[in-house]
């Protein structure tokens, strides 16, 4: 029988351990007729951060494949970018795409 003193503490709620990542994001490079490869390079290097090397290795296997990954990030970060490169491409006159979508 359990006296005065031996008195038992419970937490009142049960939290649920949350081992949930947020989900990445993919910036895809599209490949199209018109945009010129030093151009596409151009942004790759400017807004990607990328070298001449790898942003002329990205450009060629979108321009080849039809589309390649840039970068997986935070879905704010990938979408904010995308946009920005696809702006550069507006003010320029050229098509060139860029799009996001979740990793599996
Ligand atoms: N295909 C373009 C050309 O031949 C170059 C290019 C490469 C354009 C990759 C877009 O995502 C791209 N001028």
């Amino acid at each position: 029988m359990p006296t005065k003193d031996d008195t038992i503490f419970e937490p009142k709620t049960v939290t649920k351990p949350r081992l949930e990542r947020p989900k990445l994001y993919k910036v895809i490079l599209v490949n199209d007729d018109y945009t010129p490869r030093e151009f596409v390079v151009m942004v790759l290097k400017s807004v990607f951060r990328m070298g001449e090397e790898t942003g002329y290795r990205v450009m060629l296997t979108a321009h080849r494949m039809g589309t390649a990954v840039v970068v997986v990030c935070a879905r704010d970060i990938a979408e904010t970018k995308a946009k920005e490169a696809v702006d550069l491409a507006k003010e320029a006159g050229y098509p060139l795409m860029f799009m996001t979508e979740p990793e599996e």
